[in-house]
């Protein structure tokens, strides 16, 4: 996932009805399309337990000392990783592990800037059974980026070796990733951005030297397109290939390209037009079932700042878009936004003050009550209620046979009872959402972030904190809700980072 702050601005009164309300389950379970590699079962499961494990990338944090910057803090980038690990009982707050260029066996040094983290993504590239974490830095050495692997095994992630590493000062290798088998072999493979719009691609299988079996060549994106923003992997033209989805630009200014992929690997890139206007942050997965991998592309800026304002992007809004044997269906397209009969909130925006709800921030996709069809997060990171200025919120959207829907939607904040904590000004509750299945019953569960969180008992910290809900049958339940920040996580307190800014993809 890309880079992503918490834009300022000024606050607006947002009331929020909070609702558990859920209607019943569609009857047929459909399989949801997966991953096509062979290896570690699971993408994301480093230890080989059978549960999935989360990161935490960082990559605004700043943990060391740097002149003009003392005692670490003020968004100093040199960046960190933290790795939660997963358990019949779900995320285990004992279990994890922290990674940064200053620990013994992580390629490189940590300086300002580095922003290790940047991109963060997992597969299981040498093959043994075990998922590895992938991890960019698209700002190390001086703006050059890299990508480095850290290699899973029963007891965790350990030893570390570079993928790719820059050659100039804009090469920006790392800034984005993503993994996935662009060429049908079974092997997995890893795309990284190059540039403002190009990528590269590392054909695998890896060995622990981290070199790609395949080599790497470079890949053009859309030509005349802005920044990349985000980029996602699923197969959307379910052919039993990884195709590749991206993000470029903002607001108004921002498209979406996709490249399918082949036994030749990717194919060149092209803009999805009907899409102009949708969005920076995505995911994919099968929302509607049809084991086509669909879009789910998040606009959190609403028309704040646009020229031509969209009555759909009001408060920000989440656009599907379904997949099919051609590709992306944008005629398809349905947006959300918190205005959308069924979407707990009001939509708000205000011009004037430069204001927005921002709903739409840090989506992803996953199937929350195992129905077989694939539900959607969305934070709303800006949402004001009870005055509390951009305490923030997070929404579930349903998938179903029709795609995405409002009906049964589900909103959750550190007001909402059973969820621990209490919402102040600028907290930022659903700066990054992620949905993901970490106690193995089928069910994805919802982790979201508060990127200007304190910890519990260290109010004065703004160093972002996490919320983990557990998914059931019904929806996400509060019952059993836990939070933790970086004192959990064993990291100096007052760097500046964000932590739940953003999610591994
Ligand atoms: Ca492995
Ligand atoms: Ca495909
Ligand atoms: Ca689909
Ligand atoms: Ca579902």
């Amino acid at each position: 996932m890309n880079l992503r702050k918490a834009a300022g601005g000024i606050g607006l009164m947002a009331a929020i009805a909070v609702s558990l309300s859920v209607t019943a389950p569609a009857a047929s379970a459909q399989p949801t399309s997966s991953d096509t590699t062979t290896g570690a079962e699971l993408q994301d499961d480093f230890n080989g337990d059978g549960y999935s494990d989360v990161a935490f990338p960082v990559p605004a944090a700043g943990l060391k000392s740097y002149e003009g910057n003392q005692d670490g803090g003020g968004a100093a980038y040199d960046g960190y990783v933290a790795v939660m690990y997963g358990s019949a009982d779900g995320l285990q707050t004992s279990s994890k592990q922290v990674f940064d260029q200053e620990k013994p066996g992580i390629p490189g040094d940590a300086a300002q800037g580095d922003a290790y983290g940047s991109s963060v993504t997992s597969a299981d590239l040498d093959q043994d059974g075990y998922a590895d974490l992938i991890v960019g830095a698209g700002g190390d050495d001086g703006g050059r980026g890299s990508l480095s692997v850290i290699w899973g095994g029963p007891d965790g992630l350990s030893d570390s070796t570079w993928l790719a590493q820059g050659d100039a000062y804009d090469d920006g290798i790392g800034h984005l990733a993503e993994a996935g088998d662009f060429n049908g072999d079974g092997t997995p493979d890893v795309v990284t951005s190059f540039g403002d719009t190009g990528l590269h691609v590392l054909t695998g299988p890896f060995d622990r030297t981290g070199a790609p079996a395949g080599g790497t060549r470079a890949v053009d994106g859309p030509a005349g397109d802005d920044w990349m923003t985000d980029l996602a992997a699923g197969d959307v033209n379910g052919d039993g290939v990884t195709d590749l989805v991206s993000t470029t630009g903002r607001d108004d200014a921002s498209r979406v390209a996709y490249w399918a992929g082949s036994p030749d690997g990717l194919t060149a890139g092209a803009s999805v037009s009907g899409l102009d206007g949708a969005g920076d942050n995505l995911d994919v997965g099968d929302v509607n079932g049809d084991h086509h991998a669909d879009i789910v592309i998040g606009r959190p800026d609403g028309n704040f700042g646009s020229e031509n304002p969209l009555p759909a992007a009001k408060g920000g809004m989440v656009t599907y878009v379904p997949g099919s044997a051609d590709g992306p269906v944008p005629a398809g397209a349905t947006r959300i936004n918190q205005d959308t009969a069924g979407v707990p909130g009001v939509a708000e925006e205000d011009e004037a003050d430069g204001s927005c709800d921002q709903f739409g921030a840090g989506v992803s996709v996953g199937d929350i009550d195992g129905d077989g069809y694939a539900d959607v997060s969305v934070g709303v990171r800006a949402e004001t209620y009870d005055d509390i200025e951009m305490t923030g919120a997070a929404v579930t959207l349903r998938g179903t046979a029709d795609g995405l829907t409002g009906a049964g939607a589900q909103v959750f904040s550190e007001d909402t009872a059973g969820v621990p904590g209490i919402p102040q000004a600028w907290d930022f509750f659903g700066s990054a959402t992620k949905l993901t299945d970490t106690d193995g019953d089928g069910m994805a569960d919802l982790v979201v972030g508060a990127s200007g969180e304190g910890e519990s008992g260290d109010e004065d910290t703004t160093d972002g904190s996490i919320w983990v809900l557990k998914a059931t049958a019904d929806g996400v339940t509060p019952d059993g809700s836990f939070t933790f920040g970086v004192r959990t996580l064993g990291v100096p307190a007052h760097n500046g980072g964000g932590l739940g800014s953003e999610f591994a993809s």
